[in-house]
């Protein structure tokens, strides 16, 4: 089944009671048992929940995985795959990846005794430097937030391989329309669903798909151990929004396409990140594992003033100023102080993320009228 169809139909079955062809939201918590333990395979909705069950199918189907699980957020989902280590265990990552991730695992997760490494991905001989024998995880996000890094997803899956290592992909920015992570040797896929996959900037959730069964089981115990799932309303939403995918995900690389070039065209921007430039350090890798570059696009002004990127950002219209990204309409943000704010300033700049860059996400509006709106306020 190729892409479009999968993401209307793949995982989804019409209401076994009813027939309705839009899955319905079981808004219940607990199940009527005829007998102690005999039940219809529902007993409590944080272990099960019908709406949640055709979610994940239609998750995993999407991601060509096996098995889906479903997430109260992207960070519950991010701290679900980190409960599957012990103290003393290490994992590597990238340096530039979203801050609420680097929040979690410096803030929370270094206390319980993990050990985390913060590189550059670009060269995965020097990456394979810091493997050790406590090394247990391997965690790419790509592309990464808000750089736009491309990390290969099958070199580290390589590594992973002859280190015996879990490898993790968070992709967020790409979704599964991109790329597909699993595909290329990452044994964890794991998702914000509140960004492109949700698309309508309506709901937060997140999502972990796998294709092992006992790396599934271990994650669904946790899932329902800790508990931090969504409820079916939500689940719903991110269901419809998934039948669009393709459709909003095509868009969104048109037209990001298109406002990276304008940026570039513009004399008083500076530097451009979007790995659709053959000059974008990894745009090789990005054309060999993506299908297309994407809605997301950062930048910097010439003269590297904060005053003037604050100007544009009060001045941009359409791309109204917000955290999040990856729904239906144009965003614009300052990760120094919004999304990468819990990062410290000396690591920030050390992973090339300065104060005066600038955040878009690209949403499916005409083209022409985020260009305006672009050159009103850069002028
Ligand atoms: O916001 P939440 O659903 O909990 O997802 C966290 C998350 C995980 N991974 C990536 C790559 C992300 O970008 C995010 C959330 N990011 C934003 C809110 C943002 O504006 O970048």
């Amino acid at each position: 089944m190729k892409f479009g169809t999968k993401a209307i139909h793949a995982g989804v079955e019409p209401d076994p009671t009813t027939g309705a062809i839009m899955t319905p939201i079981y808004q219940t918590s607990t199940y009527v048992q005829r007998s102690p333990g005999d039940h219809k395979g529902y007993e409590y909705s944080r272990t099960h929940n019908p709406t949640r069950t055709q979610l994940q199918n239609a998750l995993a189907a999407l991601e060509n995985g096996k098995h889906g699980l479903c997430f109260s957020s992207g960070m519950a989902a991010e701290d679900a795959i980190m409960k599957l280590l012990k103290p003393g265990d290490e994992v590597i990552s990238t340096n530039d990846l979203y801050g609420g991730s680097y929040r979690l695992f410096t803030k929370i997760f270094q206390n319980y005794g993990i050990k985390f490494h913060f590189t550059n991905m670009g060269n995965v001989a020097n990456v394979e430097k810091l493997v050790n024998e406590n090394t247990k995880m391997i965690w790419v996000e790509t592309p990464t937030n808000p750089l736009l890094n491309i990390i290969d997803i099958k070199a580290y899956g390589e590594l992973c391989r002859k280190h015996n290592l879990l490898l993790v992909a968070d992709n967020t920015f790409a979704t599964p329309y991109l790329q597909t992570p699993l595909d290329m040797g990452a044994d964890i896929v794991m998702h914000s669903l509140t960004k492109y996959m949700g698309g309508h900037s309506d709901v937060v959730m997140g999502a972990i798909v796998v294709k092992d069964d006992d790396l599934h089981e271990r994650l669904a115990f946790i899932q329902n151990a800790s508990g931090a799932t969504p409820g079916p309303q939500d689940c719903f939403l991110v269901l419809r929004g998934l039948k669009t995918l393709h459709l909003r995900m095509e868009r969104h690389c048109q037209n990001g396409r298109k406002v990276a070039e304008y940026l570039k065209g513009n004399a008083k921007v500076g530097k451009v990140y979007w790995p659709g430039f053959e000059e974008h350090p990894n745009h090789e890798v990005a054309q060999k594992q993506m299908r297309d570059f994407g809605g997301m696009v950062s930048f910097e002004l010439k003269g590297d003033n904060l005053d003037d990127a604050t100007r544009v950002l009060e001045n941009l219209k359409l791309f109204a100023l917000a955290e999040s990204l990856g729904g239906v309409e144009s965003l614009c943000g300052h990760p120094a102080s919004m999304t990468h704010a819990s990062i410290p300033r000396e690591d920030r700049m050390k992973a090339g993320l300065r104060d005066t860059l600038i955040r878009l996400s690209v949403g499916v509006e005409d083209a022409e009228d985020l260009l305006a709106d672009l050159e009103q306020a850069i002028g």
